[in-house]
């Protein structure tokens, strides 16, 4: 497992790289499961420092490139949209390895505020509404231009095939212990029946698709509305059903994958609509109709995906989410199960 590591050495060292002062600190930052993430504040600028966890992305030099040439593509075709800005190195690189960690800095725009969980049926809309917009405005971008960062990320097959294998390979008290969940799982294998149909319909397009559409990855102004889209580590080609499925899976619901009480777990059908309308608003002329007949697909698509990824990792032993407890990634398995039944309950 990965552990994004920091520490007055080598933070002294990121300042060096990056001109800053000795006045200069650091505060972490969001809730990512993957990369290191932190606030750095210095005499006159607030910047966003991240470590890549480069046992997941195996390539770092990838997520800098597909950065770039995207920020190229849409600072010359649409100058007045927004986004974070890589910041370079006193060598004028933006890409940095110390100490075998990859780490790279972005300007932190003023004025804007994060969301860790959506709070309204407005935060839903603006939020589907910009992830939308980044995939309309990139429509003429080829999309097959950037690099793969994560082969498969969001294969279903591949994903069931790794549950298989745990069913197999992993750890064996732990698979005892999950009957129910491993049988329900396995009961729903239709899904990838779908899915699998999905990809190989001649309408199913892929696109420039963003891949991780939590709340916490737009920015919102002081008055609540949507400014961009931030972290584009993922930026690859895809489905619009990546995107708009993770809006579901993490936006419908009032409390998060963590929450361990499962009765909390519920579907909010007005922010169901509300991520429709948002994303619609831009992409409603680009999708086929046969992707629209499969905007609520979407939902059960990466719930389920997450469902089974969270029980994997927990049949083998915790080693790629990791966790704080030792039921971690089993109660995360059994929220996203909550979560799929209540969601296949109110589409269908
Ligand atoms: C990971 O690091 P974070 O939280 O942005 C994961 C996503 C999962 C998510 C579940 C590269 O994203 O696919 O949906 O955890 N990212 C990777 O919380 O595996
Ligand atoms: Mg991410």
């Amino acid at each position: 497992m990965y552990f994004a590591f920091m520490n007055e050495q080598l933070f002294k060292k990121i300042c060096v790289e990056y001109n800053w002062n000795e006045n200069t600190c650091y505060e972490p930052l969001g809730s990512g499961l993957i990369n290191g993430t932190w606030k750095v504040t210095t005499e006159n600028d607030i910047y966003v420092l991240q470590s890549i966890n480069h046992q997941i992305f195996k390539k770092p030099e990838y997520i800098d490139e597909n950065i770039k040439t995207v920020t190229d593509f849409l600072s010359k075709k649409y100058p007045d949209y927004l986004f974070p800005a890589l910041i370079k190195n006193n060598r004028g690189e933006s890409l940095v390895e110390l100490e075998d960690e990859w780490f790279r800095v972005f300007s932190f725009i003023k004025g804007t505020q994060t969301f860790t969980t959506v709070n309204n049926e407005l935060q839903a809309f603006e939020a589907a509404k910009q992830f939308g917009n980044f995939t309309a405005l990139l429509n003429e971008f080829n999309a097959h231009s950037l690099h793969i960062v994560l082969p498969d990320f969001h294969n279903l097959s591949l994903r069931y095939q790794q549950f298989e294998d745990a069913l197999k390979n992993g750890n064996y008290n732990r698979i005892n212990e999950c009957k129910e969940a491993i049988s329900f799982l396995q009961s729903q294998k239709n899904i990838v029946e779908k899915w699998i149909q999905f990809i190989n319909g001649k309408e199913a397009i892929q696109r420039v698709t963003h891949h991780d559409t939590k709340i916490s990855n737009v920015l919102f102004s002081e008055c609540n509305n949507g400014v961009c889209v931030i972290d584009l580590d993922t930026i690859m080609p895809g489905y619009f059903i990546s995107d708009v499925g993770d809006m579901f899976r993490t936006y419908v619901c009032p409390v998060s994958e963590e929450e361990t009480d499962f009765n909390k777990i519920s579907i909010r059908k007005n922010i169901v609509t509300a991520i429709y309308n948002g994303y619609m608003q831009s992409m409603k002329n680009l999708l086929s109709g046969f992707e629209q007949d499969h905007f609520y697909f979407s939902g059960e698509f990466m719930i389920y995906m997450q469902a089974l990824r969270f029980l994997t990792d927990y049949l083998n032993n915790d080693v790629y989410y990791g966790c704080k407890y030792e039921k971690h990634n089993y109660n995360r398995a059994i929220n996203q199960i909550t979560l799929l039944q209540q969601f296949q309950n109110t589409i269908k």
